[in-house]
């Protein structure tokens, strides 16, 4: 790895501790130390973090640990005013997003306060970065805490390689969007090259929210913020399993410890669990388990001992301290109910321990429980079995911990569920030695191969991957078309194939669908284009076979693609689907759900046509209607799933038809019996549109009507402006066989660009009218060079066009 290596996280490994009146250091143990100390070691680079103390006293002294920090293990301190701190770490971050992201909704607390000292925080770590970033540095990022940190830095380094990694789980679509201020945390993730996470589970849930609360959709790799890609992974996060080894094989401590455990513990099996004392760990569930499990059978008085460790955390917040003496009461419960003169049932370790002692507990246990309510991953399951080569021991382990994922040979508990978990431990107790050692064998050469180094290296690796294809996406942007171009190809083609969408493409959209009849200079444009012996022209659009017939029946000359792909007509001809049998019987079951979001929503309607079902809602009220859009695909993408129906979102409607139904497909259809042709042109201003897009070969003139992020070579600015392009092919053939007459061409274009200009939305605010007038004063600019005519005189009389909407009668008379 050449490149340098910038580690942000909130916490350095070190912490400032004021002891006996002077700052000291104090290494810190948990789940992210653990995991980067090594990486850090082998890789080289900055750690910037928050050094866990402001202070005001001994600032010389202060200074000076610090400093001894930057030289020697290039660790960084980012310095937080006392109040930021506490409203940014034991406020917003361990009060509202550390529960909501464990779906702990009930512990939720929401301070305004507290989140702008969030923002705050955020903003004194992007300075830090800023001040020690070097062009080609990767920028690492962890965890809940700098959330807004990725946008940040994407603002001042627009050119960075950042990089963000999520510990904790990502919640479930239900409930994350009960977070005050969670559009500007998506927003702020999205400003990294690569957003990864500790399982698949967790990305889909993230996946889920960037389209229910942002209305972003995303691909299971990736997710489009404008021009830039976000990669998107589940990257599970290992341990340094020779630390374990090493300590084992070669540590006189570790050997020491261990004697001591075997000569205390001599004639008991011993059950371990190692936990922040943190309600996410399920520390009561495990106790009051452990107590069903003591009271089921006195087989077990004086022969097993629970060895509980539970590392103070948070302390400051009123929930930990309830917490603590929860646990205090059962533990003492049970040992004063439950225990005998010889005999503590649980031996309660309420401090950190060191590495030696975890490693000798590991070797000498003979269950490791872990039981998490909800982990991101949960590396003392790791560690345990990394302590296990010879495949002695068993592992207990929550299927709510992330390491349930890739550990499926640990016992798996439901810890809300106390009388099953006891009956697993018991099993777990009695496991005959084959099971166990297959188990266990298993999993210890899966927690090897799977390490931290690897994952590291595949979090650098994709990071690198993902910034080297920024470049795809930029040359991907489509351009403004230039319509002289566009012409000019189409002139010198022999065989040219023509897809045109028709709302918001060729007319702009009307609040119902039955509304949008096609004007007349619209039909006369699809006449003129289809009647052309050298094109071949089909009308692709979502509407029902019936719209399409009646108002495009007379053109006989082209293929109608109806329901986006679902059934085609090719000229002259009847209706066909694309596929048959086409499955219809699902409506019964989808149209319930819909007509539920129809009562949800004032102004939104259900349409149904053969083969698909539309939820529009575009008389709704905007925001509302968009975000219940979003919720309708969620749940129908759940319900879908191991369907071939799929819910699509499109202006203003959600769309439920088969996946293959679409334009693309269609398209091959039509592109089977019309070989080679030179000119391939394909217009649409819909997400349906992007399918036929993708399917053109390089080389294709793919339009995109109007703004917004697609897969189309060119952009035009909006239906007019395409329909102004086809115009122009229309009138360039004929002007190749015949002139018109000076004044015929003037009234035409006259009273077309009058009426063009009318229909504008822009006609009816009159303060917008500029925007109309250069619309149409292009439309004049192209059809008046493709024929060859008086420029001048059809600028004079535009001018006057410009200069008075209301000279506008008098001109068309
Ligand atoms: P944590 O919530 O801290 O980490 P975890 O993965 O269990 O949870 O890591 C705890 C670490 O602290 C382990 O390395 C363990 O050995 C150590 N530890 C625990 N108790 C100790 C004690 N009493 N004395 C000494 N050491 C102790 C967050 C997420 C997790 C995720 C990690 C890593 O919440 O889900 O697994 O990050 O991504």
């Amino acid at each position: 790895m050449s490149n340098r290596l910038i580690v942000v996280s909130n916490r350095l490994p070190l912490t400032l501790r004021k002891a006996d009146g002077h700052w000291t250091t104090e290494r810190s143990s948990g789940g992210l130390a653990s995991a980067m100390n090594p990486i850090l070691r082998r890789n080289g680079g900055d750690w910037i973090g928050w050094a866990g103390a402001s202070g005001e006293e001994d600032q010389e002294e202060r200074r000076s640990v610090l400093e001894d920090w930057a030289q020697k293990e290039q660790c960084f301190a980012v310095e937080l005013p006392e109040e930021i701190a506490t409203g940014f770490y034991e406020g917003y971050s361990n009060q509202t997003l550390w529960p909501v992201f464990h779906n702990f909704p009930s512990q939720l607390k929401f301070d305004a306060k507290d989140w702008q000292a969030y923002v705050e925080a955020n903003r004194i770590f992007s300075k830090a970065i800023v001040e020690r970033y070097k062009p080609d540095d990767l920028v690492w990022v962890h965890d809940y805490q700098l959330m807004l940190l990725p946008q940040m830095l994407r603002d001042e380094l627009p050119d960075a390689a950042i990089g963000f990694f999520l510990h904790i789980p990502f919640p479930s679509s239900e409930i994350f969007p009960i977070l005050p201020r969670r559009e500007e945390l998506l927003q702020g993730l999205l400003g990294a090259d690569l957003v990864a996470f500790q399982t698949h589970g967790h990305l889909q849930q993230f996946r889920s929210a960037l389209l229910r609360v942002l209305g972003i959709e995303s691909k299971v790799t990736e997710v489009a913020v404008d021009a830039r890609p976000v990669r998107l992974e589940a990257l599970p996060i290992g341990i340094a399993p020779d630390e374990y080894a090493d300590l084992l094989s070669k540590d006189e401590a570790t050997a020491r410890y261990h004697a001591e455990l075997i000569t205390r513990y001599t004639g008991r099996r011993v059950l371990l669990a190692v936990d922040r004392l943190d309600y996410t760990k399920g520390i009561p569930e495990r106790l009051r388990a452990y107590a069903l499990l003591l009271r089921s059978s006195s087989d077990f008085r004086e022969k097993v001992v629970l060895i509980q460790i539970a590392v103070p955390t948070r302390e400051g917040i009123d929930t930990y301290q309830d917490l603590r003496t929860e646990v205090n009461r059962l533990v003492g419960e049970i040992n004063g109910k439950l225990g005998t003169p010889n005999w503590t049932p649980v031996v309660y370790i309420n401090r950190s321990i060191e590495r030696a002692e975890l490693a000798a507990l590991y070797k000498l246990a003979d269950v490791c429980w872990v039981g998490s309510l909800r982990d991101g991953m949960n590396l003392v399951a790791k560690e345990y079995v990394a302590c296990k080569a010879e495949g002695d021991g068993v592992l207990v382990l929550s299927e709510f911990a992330g390491a349930a994922a890739e550990m499926g040979e640990a016992l798996l508990i439901n810890p809300f569920d106390e009388e099953r978990t006891a009956s697993t431990v018991e099993r777990a107790l009695a496991l005959d030695e084959d099971e166990r050692r297959q188990r266990m064998k298993t999993l210890h050469a899966r927690v090897l191969r799977n390490n931290v180094f690897r994952w590291g290296d595949r979090f650098l690796t994709s990071l690198q991957e993902a910034v080297s294809e920024r470049g795809r996406y930029v040359d991907t942007q489509p351009q403004r078309l230039r319509p002289a171009e566009a012409q000019q190809a189409y002139m010198s083609a022999q065989r040219r194939l023509l897809a045109l969408d028709y709302d918001g493409t060729l007319v702009p959209f009307t609040d119902h669908p039955h509304q949008a009849a096609p004007p007349p200079s619209v039909l006369s444009l699809l006449t003129a284009l289809a009647r052309e012996s050298k094109n071949c022209v089909a009308l692709m659009s979502g509407r029902p076979a019936e719209d399409l017939d009646r108002w495009f029946g007379a053109i006989g000359s082209m293929w109608l693609v109806a329901e986006h792909g679902a059934e085609l007509k090719p000229p002259g001809s009847s209706w066909e689907p694309l596929r048959s049998p086409v499955p219809t019987d699902w409506k019964s079951t989808v149209m319930p759900i819909l007509e539920h979001f129809v009562d949800r929503t004032p102004g939104s309607f259900v349409e149904e046509k053969k083969y698909t079902l539309v939820w529009h809602h575009r008389l709704a009220e905007p925001e509302f209607g968009a975000w219940l859009a979003n919720e309708l695909v969620s749940m129908l993408e759940a319900m879908l799933a191991d369907t071939e129906l799929r819910a699509f979102r499109g202006q203003k409607m959600v769309e439920v038809r088969p996946v293959w139904a679409n334009k693309g497909e269609a398209f091959e259809r039509i592109l089977a019996g019309y070989s080679q042709p030179d000119f391939l042109f394909a217009a649409g201003d819909d997400r349906t549109d992007e399918d036929l897009f993708e399917r053109l070969r390089d080389g294709a003139w793919t339009v995109h009507v109007g703004p917004g992020a697609t897969r189309a070579a060119f952009m035009v600015r909006d239906f007019e402006s395409l329909r102004s392009l086809l115009e122009t092919f229309t009138q360039a053939s004929q002007a190749s066989v015949e002139r018109l007459s000076t004044t015929s061409f003037k009234r035409q274009l006259i009273s077309q660009n009058a009426a063009t200009l009318q229909r504008h939305p822009a006609w009816q605010r009159p303060g917008r009218l500029s925007m109309a007038a250069h619309t149409t004063s292009r439309t004049v600019t192209a059809v008046g060079r493709t024929a060859a005519f008086e420029w001048r005189r059809i600028s004079a009389a535009w001018a006057s066009v410009r200069s008075s909407g209301t000279c506008l009668k008098s001109l068309r008379e």
